[in-house]
């Protein structure tokens, strides 16, 4: 079966077909992919430096208890381990930084190993100037294997709760270090 395609066309927040293109992901039948939107009251310039920081992902997610950078130099290739709190299903997970755009205000990684159930997962992070105002919309789309015993729906409840949390901490970390 050839991969389908995911688009944000379902999703509610309109965002340029520029953004969109970055959020378009080959999927295979037995992966699952959804989008996470969140409007962060801080602009761009304030929410960039944070999110770009492949090193240090512990800044505004949570769930890591620890990271450290296995090699690169922060450029794409860079691979990093993060290790998270107890209570998840994982104990750690390696990832690589597939792009890095400082002029887009793009960030994506895959996920390469570890020890979790999320194999296969790649993510893609834009930002982009809200239209009015001078606020951030953040955009986060996934795609990621379905584990076995699970369903698409189960997947997505999972990995879009803990991407929902990583950008409503972002959106703190940011709106008070814009104030
Ligand atoms: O880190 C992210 O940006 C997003 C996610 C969904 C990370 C998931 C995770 O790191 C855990 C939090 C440990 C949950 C991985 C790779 C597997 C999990 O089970």
């Amino acid at each position: 079966t050839l991969p389908r395609r995911s688009t944000l066309s379902s999703c509610a927040t309109p965002v340029p077909e520029s953004v969109a293109r970055f959020h378009t992901h080959p999927v295979s039948p037995t992966q699952c992919c959804s989008a996470v939107v969140q409007e962060i009251a801080a602009p761009v310039s304030a929410v960039w430096p944070v999110v770009r920081r492949f090193d240090t992902p512990q800044a505004y997610k949570h769930f890591v208890k620890s990271c450290h950078v296995l090699v690169g130099d922060g450029n794409v290739g860079t691979l990093r381990e993060v290790h998270v709190i107890s209570g998840l299903p994982a104990a750690s997970s390696t990832e690589r930084l597939e792009i890095l755009d400082d002029e887009r205000h793009v960030i994506s990684f895959s996920v390469v190993g570890g020890d979790h159930r999320l194999a296969n997962y790649r993510s893609v992070t834009t930002l982009n100037p809200a239209s009015s105002g001078n606020g951030t919309v953040v955009v986060e789309s996934y795609v990621v294997d379905v584990p076995p015993g699970n369903t698409k729906d189960e997947t997505c409840v999972f990995v879009d709760t803990i991407v929902k949390c990583n950008l409503q901490s972002l959106a703190q970390i940011a709106e008070t270090s814009a104030r």
